[in-house]
């Protein structure tokens, strides 16, 4: 099957999940798109009392377009479930994300659902995290100072560029820069390192979020918890 097949597959069985009465937390990439589609066909179908929040304007757009009710974050009391991609996973269910440039919202709504559920193509799952550029979200304001210590810091950062080579903007206004690392062997670490260096808004690196992952095989879907 396809990549675009996979991705599919998990997004339909991923709304499975979702029950009359929930606030639901929607992701962003391209395999959430596929579910938010499903889940307003489901929506129309069964009329379902759904509240969403989204973790990026792009997801807000589609899902209101699609006749779902969207929320902002600080409109709901609490979000039942989340539904969200990834870009790695590893054997310790820690994540990079942030592909998408959505990694902020992501985290914020991620850390304020009752439970998380990512959705993968069997690419996604790895032995180790890193191969993927982590992505990590940095105020303009002395962005240029901080990049040059990441490079001192051996992480061989790179400004995140649009086909335009502008620098790309997040929702909140800010740049990411992804740090090709090749090989992540202590993420736990890393992420207290980065989360420590002013100016570092966010990184993608998502440690013990994840309850559970619906990863999309060949052999069709196999539920990881
Ligand atoms: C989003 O899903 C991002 O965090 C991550 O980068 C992306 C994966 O994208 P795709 O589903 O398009 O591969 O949540």
């Amino acid at each position: 099957m396809d990549q675009n097949k996979l991705k599919q597959l998990v997004g339909r069985e991923a709304v499975k999940y979702v029950e009359d009465g929930m606030t639901i937390g929607l992701g962003s990439g391209t395999t959430v798109k596929y579910m938010v589609d499903t889940l307003g066909e489901k929506n129309k179908k069964e009329h379902l009392n759904l509240m969403c929040v989204t973790t990026s304007k792009k997801t807000a757009k589609q899902a209101t377009n699609l006749g779902l009710t969207v929320k902002e974050l600080d409109q709901v009391d609490e979000i039942n479930l989340t539904i969200d991609g990834a870009d790695e996973v590893d054997h310790d269910f820690n994540g990079i994300k942030g592909g998408g440039a959505a990694l902020l919202w992501e985290k914020i709504v991620a850390k304020n659902s009752n439970r998380n559920i990512w959705i993968v193509d069997e690419n996604k799952m790895v032995n180790h995290l890193g191969k993927f550029p982590l992505p990590v979200e940095v105020i303009p304001f002395g962005s240029k100072h901080l990049f040059r210590e990441l490079q001192k810091m051996s992480l061989n950062p790179r400004f995140r560029t649009n086909v335009a080579s502008a620098l790309v903007k997040t929702d909140s206004g800010n740049y990411i820069i992804d740090l090709n690392i090749g090989n992540i062997t202590d993420p736990i670490k890393l992420a207290e390192d980065l989360k420590g260096l002013t100016g570092v808004v966010e990184h993608g690196l998502f440690i013990h979020i994840v309850d559970e992952v619906i990863v999309g095989t060949n052999d069709g879907v196999r539920i990881v918890n």
